[in-house]
Parts: structure tokens; C-alpha cells; sequence
């Protein structure tokens, strides 16, 4: 089975549980933000773009068979704001900047959920989820977060070692990590909206030693790479959802770090009408050959659909009885 279509496993048993017909179909807001100097590379701002280039939203609008054609709203793209003059606060870079941008992310992100959409988030670095889980949790304070991705991401700023926030984003959220708070400009709205058994994740392949005894103090759940190797990632994904979410009856917000993806497993997860936000990030199409980007572009694009219920391997068409009743011969030998 392809990554997606272990996608669309999981988003039938979770639908199961739920009643998701409706005749227009689920809506989605997509709001880009771009946010690059989380990290040190360049191009990752222009994530919004390229994600959109693939035409994701069309797809959903128009061609995915027995999944219910989605209402689709752009709220169109955060501009990073960067102050004149930023400062390095223990050896932390740009936090004004990505204090500041993830602020606006925040109120937007809340906005669009108090209108009835649930949202996409196209990176960006990683540090826009400062911004969208804090905004997805100020509306819906019960979510759970899955976070999908080859590193943790959470270093306090006293643990990083690079100073990059992509890599911090966690230790903002959680009230354990409260504590280690460090004051930083352009931080001061933030106040931790979870609890370490709130957070589950996925896919982690290189995590720093400090970070590796933050988990395991607060024992925080982790599916690391090799359990997805071993136990398959629809297993997983029950599991972690068992671990945040045992009667599917949470908010959940996923995370996920296009970085996630390695040459041999591609670990994803979707649900249907739990599924509030989502944030595909460290799309960086400035990095590697053109073979490259069109890989990333193609997997940015088919996790965002297999999230949404799409099966490449086929979707049945829209009103499937009366497609069968009208067009099919009956089935011989039953
Ligand atoms: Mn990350």
C-alpha cells in the first residue's frame, strides 16, 4: 500500500465514527504564511506558492470521485513581518520576526475556524506553528496535536543549539516546558495551550539528547521512524491516535514536516471532521535538482489530498448507488 492510500484507510475508519455527509461537501480554509528565518535557508517563504502551483485546491473544488467535493476558501498569504533591526537573544535568531508573524498567524487562524473552516497551513518553516496551534487552541481548547516529522522540534531556549526557532516550536505549547520560558521579543502573547499528553508523534529520526530527555520526562508518546518501519504506518497512526485521541472525540491538529518524508517510508495520517488544522511546512523548492522539487511538490500535494480522504488508487464517483443502479449490469454469480 502507497502512503495515501494508508491515508485513505484511516480516514474511512475514522469516518466511520462520524457522520460527515452533507451534500455541499466539507469546507477548508487555506492560509499561507510566508515565514523562512525560523531556519537559515532561503525559499522555504515561497512554500505558500508552490504548494498552491499544484492546484490542491482544485482538485478538492472538482475531481475527487465519492469524496465529497470540498468549499474550498483561500485566505490568501501572512507576510512575514521583519523588524529593521532584529536581535539575537541568547543566541536565539529573529525571534521579533517570527513572534510578531506568528502572532498575526494566531488571530488568523482563529478567525477562520470561528468562521467554520477548518485550516490549512501552508509553510513556511516550522515556526508557523507557534503561531497555528496556538490559534487552533485558543477556539478549540480540547485539540490534540500529532506532529509528523523527522526532528521534535522541541528545544526550549536554553537547550537549542542552533538558535533556530523551527526547531523550538513545542516548548512554547506545552505548560510542562513553562518554566524554561525565556523572555523574547515579540513574545509576549504566547501562553502554553497543552499538556504533554496532548502531543503525540510521528515519523522522529534525529532527535538531540536534550530534547530526547524533555520526551521522556514528560513522557511524551513518540513513534519514531523505525516503529513506523516495523509496525507500518496505519498502525501507528491508530496507535497515536489511541495515545491523544482513544474515542475520537478531540479536535486534532497535525503538524507536518515535509521533512518527515525519507526515501523509504512516507508516514502520514487523516481523519474526517476531527481533522481541524493542519500545517505543511519546510517546503523549500529552492533546494535540490529540478527532480527534486518535483518530488516534494508532488508528495506536498498528495499528503494535502490523501488528508482529505483521496485514494490514488482510485475514488469511487460521487453517489455511487445511483451510479451503479444506472450504469452497471448486475453482478453475475451473487
Ligand atoms: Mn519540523
Amino acid at each position: 500500500m502507497n502512503f495515501s492510500s494508508r491515508c485513505q484507510s484511516l480516514h474511512r475508519i475514522c469516518s466511520q465514527h462520524l457522520h460527515t455527509t452533507s451534500i455541499t461537501g466539507p469546507r477548508l480554509g487555506v492560509l499561507g504564511v510566508k515565514l523562512s528565518k525560523g531556519q537559515s535557508k532561503s525559499g522555504v517563504d515561497n512554500g505558500p506558492e508552490v504548494i498552491r502551483s499544484t492546484n490542491f485546491i482544485k482538485t478538492l473544488e472538482k475531481d475527487i470521485g465519492n469524496v465529497k467535493r470540498y468549499t474550498v476558501t483561500d485566505y490568501g498569504n501572512i507576510q512575514a513581518h521583519y523588524p529593521e533591526k532584529d536581535l539575537i537573544v541568547k543566541k536565539i535568531r529573529n525571534p521579533h520576526a517570527i513572534g510578531d508573524t506568528c502572532k498575526q498567524v494566531s488571530l488568523k487562524v482563529q478567525d477562520i475556524l470561528q468562521n467554520g473552516d477548518p485550516v490549512f497551513t501552508l509553510g513556511g518553516d516550522h515556526s508557523v506553528a507557534i503561531g497555528t496551534i496556538h490559534g487552533h487552541a485558543q477556539v478549540q481548547p480540547d485539540m490534540c496535536l500529532i506532529w509528523v516529522d523527522a526532528h521534535a522540534d522541541i528545544n526550549t531556549a536554553t537547550t537549542t543549539n542552533s538558535g533556530s526557532m523551527h526547531g523550538m516550536v513545542n516548548s512554547f505549547h506545552l505548560h510542562e516546558l513553562e518554566p524554561f520560558k525565556v523572555d523574547l521579543p515579540g513574545f509576549d502573547w504566547i501562553k502554553p495551550s497543552l499538556r504533554a499528553k496532548d502531543i503525540v508523534y510521528i515519523g522522529l529520526r534525529d532527535v538531540e539528547p536534550l530534547e530526547r530527555l524533555i520526551l521522556e520526562k514528560y513522557g511524551i508518546r513518540v513513534f519514531a521512524m523505525h516503529d513506523v518501519d516495523r509496525l507500518g504506518i496505519l498502525e501507528v497512526t491508530k496507535r497515536a491516535l489511541d495515545v491523544v485521541n482513544p474515542r475520537l472525540a478531540r479536535p486534532i491538529h497535525v503538524s507536518f514536516d515535509i521533512d518527515a518524508y525519507d526515501s523509504t517510508v512516507a508516514p502520514s495520517t487523516g481523519t474526517s471532521g476531527l481533522l481541524t488544522g493542519l500545517d505543511l511546512v519546510e517546503v523549500n523548492t529552492a533546494i535540490g535538482s529540478p527532480l527534486d522539487q518535483q518530488k516534494t511538490l508532488f508528495a506536498a500535494n498528495q499528503t494535502l489530498l490523501a488528508f482529505c480522504g483521496n485514494n490514488r488508487a482510485g475514488n469511487l464517483p460521487l453517489d455511487i448507488k445511483q451510479e451503479l443502479n444506472n450504469r452497471l449490469p448486475p453482478c453475475v454469480g451473487n
